[in-house]
Parts: structure tokens; sequence; C-alpha cells
């Protein structure tokens, strides 16, 4: 453990990640490329064999903050990539500057990914559209936003999603956007569904096998949709493909405090009640029509294909630096 102190900064974007101020997958990706390159920046010390042990400590504090989208793990592994190159330099300021880019280009890619997932996902949306959108995914209302940038009036019905009603953002965001957008419980999805066109979620994760993991709820959803014959997008930049599950690595499901679901009062009244939130839940790969990426379209099969061209350099020690899936606290 390095000796260095971490900077407030940092603390406060690990925190914030923890506590969901920042909060989607993308967001948090950048949230902790930021982290790092702050870290850099920040660094007093001399030596970089401790620089090395320090970036990696901040490493494993910023992974350890939520536990399944994989797009926090990727960009830290992305930014940390080079720990072994500078393994050999003598110069610090070297070694930094060599984080700092890192940092840089991955909040640059991810940007540009976001909007390019928008240009190519907005072909899959045709002129009247009813679109069904849950949670709140900035990669799923790219492909919103631009298809009604080009002209086709969509219509979007938001799930609220609770226990956290990260729709009343998305239909915030649509709303500005003069979208027409009509938010319903999460619970109204079946009933709506014959009025749905097209689904368009987000992801946190996506396993070798295609299998999508996003907010909880999306699995539901997805299955009205099979059953209603409603095609789903998955809308995700490629650094939310998991190289681990490659190895069969499973995706750890977050389990958040009971207290967003119900307040202290009702334990007080019910004791002896349990209350359960897990956060995300996974979508088979059959529910699944085409996922978007930034580099194209694919069925959810081609998972693995994504994989192997961008993570196949180094699939097995990929997460060279941190652990993955780290444990979270109790509730
Ligand atoms: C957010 C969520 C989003 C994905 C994709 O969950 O499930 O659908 O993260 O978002 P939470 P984006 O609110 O718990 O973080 O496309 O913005 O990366």
């Amino acid at each position: 453990m390095t000796t260095h102190t971490v900077p407030l900064e940092v603390i406060k974007i690990a925190e914030d990640i923890k506590n969901m101020k920042i909060r989607g997958a993308g967001r948090i990706a950048r949230a902790a490329a930021k982290a790092l390159k702050i870290a850099a920046e920040e660094y007093k010390g001399q030596e970089v064999k401790e620089f090395i042990e320090y970036m990696k400590s901040i490493a494993q504090l910023l992974v350890s903050t939520r536990p399944t989208a994989v797009s926090l793990p990727n960009a830290v592994a992305y930014v940390t990539s080079k720990l072994d190159k500078i393994s050999k330099l003598t110069d610090i300021s070297e070694a930094k500057r060599l984080i700092i880019n890192k940092a840089e280009e991955f909040i640059e890619y991810s940007l540009k990914a976001t909007d390019k997932i928008g240009e190519i996902g907005s072909r899959r949306i045709e002129d009247g559209d009813v679109i069904l959108t849950h949670c709140n995914s900035s990669a799923a209302i790219s492909v919103i936003v631009h298809a009604f940038k080009q002209g086709k009036k969509v219509k979007v019905y938001a799930t609220e999603t609770r226990p956290k009603f990260q729709g009343h953002i998305t239909a915030r965001t649509l709303l500005k956007e003069g979208i027409n957008v009509t938010l319903i419980p999460d619970s109204a999805v079946r009933l709506v569904m014959k009025y749905v066109d097209k689904v368009v979620v987000g992801a946190d994760t996506i396993a070798a096998n295609g299998a999508v993991i996003n907010k909880v709820g999306t699995s539901q959803i997805a299955l009205a949709a099979h059953e209603a014959r409603v095609r789903v997008f998955v809308a995700a930049e490629t650094y939310k493909f998991s190289p681990a599950t490659v190895v069969g690595e499973l995706v750890t499901i977050e389990e958040r405090s009971p207290l967003e679901v119900v307040d202290e009062r009702f334990f007080k009244e019910n004791k002896g009640v349990t209350v359960r939130n897990p956060a995300f839940d996974v979508t088979p790969p059959e529910y699944i029509d085409a996922i978007i990426t930034e580099i194209g379209v694919i069925p959810p099969q081609a998972a693995i294909l994504i994989l192997k061209d961008m993570f196949g350099w180094a699939i097995k020690d990929y997460y060279h630096y941190i652990t993955i899936g780290s444990e979270m606290e109790e509730y």
C-alpha cells in the first residue's frame, strides 16, 4: 500500500460513484478515468516505483465502488495498461504523462462512441416509431435523439425505474429535446407493449455469450417484448463487453440498500419482512435482437467477436492490476 495521500477530489469521485451521484455505466467509466488523471497530476513523489503502487491503489479504490458495470474496470484497466511500460521509466513526469494521456484518450473515445452509437442506431428507427426505454442510458437516448433530429417523429415510453427513478432523468432529457415522452410505472410495461414498435435500452455489462446486464427490470421488458414480437435493441459501447466472462467469470449483480425501497418506519412497523434491492438483472441473448455499438450493429451471439477484436490482446490477464467483483459492503 502506498503512503501517498489520495487527493480529496479522487475520494469524492469514488464516493459519488458509490452513492450514485455519478451513475450510468458510461459516466461511471469516464469519471473513473478522470479520477486516475487527477491522481497522476496530483502525485507529489519522485519515485516511479512508488508511483506505480500509488496508481494501483487508486485503481483498486475506484473499481470497488460499484460491482456490476464492467465499463468501470475496463476504463481503469485501459488507463493503467501502461504501468508495465512505466516501470521501465526513470522520469516521473514522463510516467505521469503516460497515465494522463491514456485517461484523456479514454474520455474522448467514450464521448465519441456514445455519439456514434446514436448515429448508427438511428438507422434502425423509423418515422412514427413508438419506442420504450428503461432507466437512464446515454447510449439509448443518443439513438432516440439522433433519430428525432433526422426528422423521424418518434414517441417514447420511459419507465420510471424504481426505486431510484432514473426514468425521470430520461423523461426530462427527452422533453428538453422536444421529443414526445410518456412516463409509465415499471409495472405498466406489458400493458403498453401493444403500442410499442421498438425497445431501446442501454447496458452495464455484456457477457461473452451475448447476455446483457442492465438495470433491474430490463429482462421483464425483454420478455414482454418477445411475447408481443417487439424488437429489442441494446445500445452499448464496446467497453461494456466483459473480457472476464470469456474465461467463465460471472457478473456480480449489485444489491443495494433496502432503504432505497422502503423507509425505516416500514421496518419498524413490519418487523420480520425482508426487503431486497437488486440493482441489475440479466437478459438472455435470445431476447435481444441486436446490440448497437460504436463499431457496428451485431447480433448478441457475436459478442465474443467484439471481445476478441477489442480485448483479444490480453483477455487472460486483462485485469492485471485490479480485482474484479471486489467485495461490496453489506447493507
Ligand atoms: C444505469 C443503467 C443504464 C446503463 C447504461 O444504472 O442501468 O441503463 O448503465 O447507461 P444505474 P449508459 O442508474 O444504477 O447506474 O448508456 O448511460 O452508459
